[in-house]
């Protein structure tokens, strides 16, 4: 028998697949049932596929071809996001056009993917960077700009230095640029702004029906932040009795029954009354070197502050609206400008954040909440468990308040009333107002920088913006600039740019500099990969009526505040401007794990345990290198690499490839039925709930127990090259040829299994780790006692039991039990 030559093997299919163009798919066929599965497209860096693509675009494709064999008619498209600051850095460097780079790269990675076998068809790509492609992003920036949906202002803005650019709040991470990780200032400049905060509830709410990961929604929730509360209202008073009586503020408050314990208020250093109160505010030196202090601070800076810093406005106090007592007044940056009003009431007894300014600045603490009875023995009942209402941990004390609601106390007639009641109760009382605040701002997209999309916006000679009209886009992204960064948009010394504007628009018509964020291109890419070569529209009707919504989306959960938030916001913008019928984009999602190395570090460049696909693939085949990242885990699990482990399932293709050998007729004995049958159950339902390791390992129980034979039957064996044929599609398609069939092994019919068949004996084996029952699993009757052991040692929580560790002794008791002792 020839031997297993993964090399051959695989090239040839990669070409056949090619010629015949394997992966294309009658997009207008609406006879079968659609699924449209979507990955995330990558940005193609120099660096070309990491392994982290290699695990997750695996996972997506086996699903691909396992929708196929089900009868779906399958969208899973590739492309590319190829806008953005690496391939500008490069260009800065080496004088390289980021056009030329981009068009290597893309290539370099199209080859990739084809070397790992993934079903794509290219010619249905798309890249971002190119003008039939962001024709449509700036056609939706001017049809948001005539729906008023984008607007300019000048505000403060995230700075990167190094960049040279503004960035949105989500792309800076601990007060780093997401990108360079250089110190973020504060600016102010104006900047174009995508009205997503008009979204907050809808964002919100929406995701209430979307089959996402728990955690995933719950941080999109989060970052949101919508806080129901009061808006109350104090007076301000003011040592000279100079101010105008009537002057008050507004502060936003999730406790209005709180107000008794209300013991100076604090406004943000941006807060317009303290330049209204100027002329009184008897320290006002000292006060407006706070203020630029905390200017260079960064929002989240602010609020992850360790210790709290302010200052008294000395001469001004507030009225407390309920009791009319007179309380201080501070500035402080704990306090943000744009939330609620920039301005609160502090109750130092009931919040953390207030206690700790109130303890630095010796101010006093009134307690007005006692928790309810019923409180009280819950508490105790959990003694010493962490509870988030009752302690609050800061950094070096662990501070008693209480933080929930309950009952009121030290609040004249609202004693004895609990938290919600007294919270309506008094709000009515000091004429305040219900009110939603929310922490989502708008999103700023516009940037610095050359290598992303031009705003399509033209300025009129009194410098109102207009949109550019539809017959002059793509809005083209000139050609004659220099890219060394001199802190001002590279475009504005374009001199072409500036002659196509005073030619199309009239003398003295001026364009917009900036270009977009690039993550407004990745906010809609999924509505284009229906219909990519339409010249008219951005997707056609008939192919978003069938194709959307996407079916399943798989990436990394990195996502969850940026783009995963701004392809919703898209989506229903463009719901809302009746563009679309629908307004969630994604009604599956799933995160993939990442890949670590051997010691269980994530890989990097610049930790230097990078491993390249490439390499890995030209040794032991795409195959092999595809069931490896299968077997390794569940998808959504973080995965360590190592060689060892693509040995193992390269040795494993070998045994099937071996196994042409024992075919023998037609004849299937009962037993080897009831397994056959047991595996497709097994694997079709792994390869729906995504856990394809699991998947595998059944495979490798078929083929173990089929091998154990000195024949096999055809039918069993082509029933696992089928199951086989999603996770190793090269291998599969190459025997199934050898074993005489005629057309591909990806258009049979995914196998069926009966129920009846199944009922055999099967034994359950439970694992013990010390002593201890950790895992159980289901295997044959009989199987042999290595074979078990090796799969109760890879099994996920054994794996997590052992914690790198190697067993000491491992107790086999036939058909009942696998002990771990370590
Ligand atoms: C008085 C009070 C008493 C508060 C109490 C809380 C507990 P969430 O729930 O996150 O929305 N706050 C209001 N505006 C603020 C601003 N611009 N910057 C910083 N903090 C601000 O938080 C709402 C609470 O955060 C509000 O309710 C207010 O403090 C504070 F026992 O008012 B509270």
């Amino acid at each position: 028998m020839k031997k297993y030559n993964h090399k051959a093997i695989e090239n040839r299919w990669r070409k056949k697949w090619e010629s015949e163009k394997a992966f294309k798919i009658d997009k207008s066929d609406t006879s079968k049932k659609k699924f449209y599965l979507l990955d995330m497209f990558p940005y193609p860096s120099g660096d070309g596929l990491h392994m982290g693509h290699t695990k997750s675009y695996t996972s997506t494709d086996i699903v691909y071809r396992h929708k196929k064999m089900c009868g779906y008619s399958v969208l899973h498209p590739q492309g590319f996001d190829a806008f953005g600051l690496p391939a500008e850095n490069y260009a800065i460097k080496t004088g390289t056009h980021p056009k030329e780079t981009t068009k290597k790269n893309t290539a370099n990675y199209i080859k990739q993917m084809k070397s790992l076998g993934f079903g794509y068809d290219f010619d249905e790509k798309i890249n971002t960077s190119e003008q039939d492609y962001y024709k449509w992003t700036q056609w939706l920036f001017t049809e948001f700009f005539t729906k008023g949906l984008v607007y300019k202002k000048t505000d403060r803005v995230n700075w990167c230095n190094l960049c040279k650019t503004v960035l949105a709040n989500e792309q800076v991470v601990n007060n780093g640029c997401e990108r360079c990780g250089d110190e973020i200032e504060q600016k102010e400049a104006p900047a174009w702004f995508f009205k997503i905060s008009d979204f907050a509830d809808e964002l919100i709410d929406g995701l209430k029906n979307l089959d996402w990961p728990e955690h995933t929604k719950k941080n999109q929730i989060n970052w949101i932040g919508r806080s129901k509360g009061s808006e109350l209202f104090f007076k301000i008073k003011t040592v000279d009795k100079t101010t105008d009586k009537s002057l008050k503020f507004s502060v936003f408050t999730t406790r209005p029954d709180t107000l008794f314990g209300c013991t100076y208020c604090v406004f943000s250093p941006e807060h317009k009354m303290v330049s209204s109160l100027k002329n009184q505010i008897e320290n006002i030196a000292e006060v407006e070197k706070y203020i630029k202090q905390s200017s260079k601070k960064t929002e989240r800076e602010r609020i992850e502050n360790k210790e709290k810093t302010g200052i008294r406005l000395e001469g001004i106090t507030a009225i407390n609206p309920v009791n009319n007592e007179e309380v201080p007044v501070f500035i402080a940056d704990y306090i943000l400008t744009h939330y609620g009003s920039g301005a609160i009431m502090a109750v130092p007894a009931h919040d953390a954040r207030d206690y700790e300014f109130a303890k630095k600045f010796n101010l006093p603490i009134k307690e007005v909440i006692e928790q309810s009875k019923h409180q009280k023995t819950e508490n105790k009942e959990d003694n010493n468990e962490k509870d988030d209402n009752i302690k609050t941990n800061t950094k070096d004390e662990s501070i008693n308040i209480f933080d929930g609601k309950g009952i009121l106390i030290n609040s004249g007639k609202f004693n004895g009333m609990n938290s919600e009641e007294a919270g309506n109760a008094i709000t009515k009382l000091v004429g305040g107002e219900a009110k939603t605040t929310y922490r989502l701002r708008d999103w700023s997209i516009s940037r610095q920088r050359y290598w992303g999309v031009p705003i399509p916006i033209v300025y009129d000679t009194e410098n109102n913006p207009h949109k550019v009209p539809k017959e002059h886009l793509p809005w083209v992204l000139p050609e004659d600039v220099e890219f060394v960064p001199t802190g001002e948009a590279p475009l504005k010394n374009s001199k072409e740019l500036h002659s196509r504007t005073e030619k199309i628009f009239g003398k003295g018509w001026t364009p917009e500099t900036d270009t977009m964020d690039t993550f407004v291109c990745s906010s809609w890419y999924f509505l284009r990969y229906p219909d990519p070569h339409n010249t008219e529209e951005f997707c056609s009707k008939k192919h978003l009526e069938h194709w959307l919504p996407v079916d399943l989306y798989i990436g990394g959960a990195e996502h969850t505040y940026m783009h995963l938030l701004y392809a919703r916001f898209f989506t229903m913008a463009m719901h809302k401007i009746g563009l679309i019928d629908f307004s969630e984009p994604f009604l599956k999602l799933r995160h993939q794990g990442m890949v670590l190395d051997k010691q269980g570090v994530k890989m990097s460049k610049s930790k230097g345990n990078v491993v390249n696909p490439d390499e890995i693939v030209g040794r032991f085949g795409a195959d092999a290198t595809r069931l490896r990242m299968s077997f390794a885990g569940p998808l959504k699990e973080n995965i360590p690499w190592n060689e060892d482990g693509v040995v193992g399932t390269f040795r494993f293709l070998e045994k099937v490839w071996r196994m042409q050998e024992k075919i023998n007729g037609d004849t299937t004995d009962i037993q080897e039925e009831k397994e056959v049958h047991r595996t497709i159950k097994k694997v079709s339902c792994d390869v729906l709930s995504l856990d394809f390791n699991t998947a595998v390992s059944a495979m490798m129980i078929l083929v173990n127990t089929l091998n154990k034979k000195d024949n096999i039957s055809k039918k069993s064996y082509e029933t696992l090259l089928k199951l086989l044929a999603p996770f190793a599609p090269f291998i599969t398609e190459e025997i199934w040829f050898e074993l005489g069939n005629k057309d591909s092994i990806h258009k049979e019919k995914w196998p069926t299994y009966e129920e009846e068949k199944i009922k055999k004996d099967s034994v359950v084996i439970v694992i013990q780790v010390n002593g201890k029952v950790r895992d159980k699993f289901e295997i044959n009757n009989g199987t042999d006692e290595e074979f078990i052991k090796s799969i109760a040692l890879k099994r996920e929580k054994v794996q997590s039991w052992l914690n790198g560790k190697t067993p000491k002794k491992i107790i086999f008791v036939k058909n009942k039990l696998v002990s771990i002792v370590v």
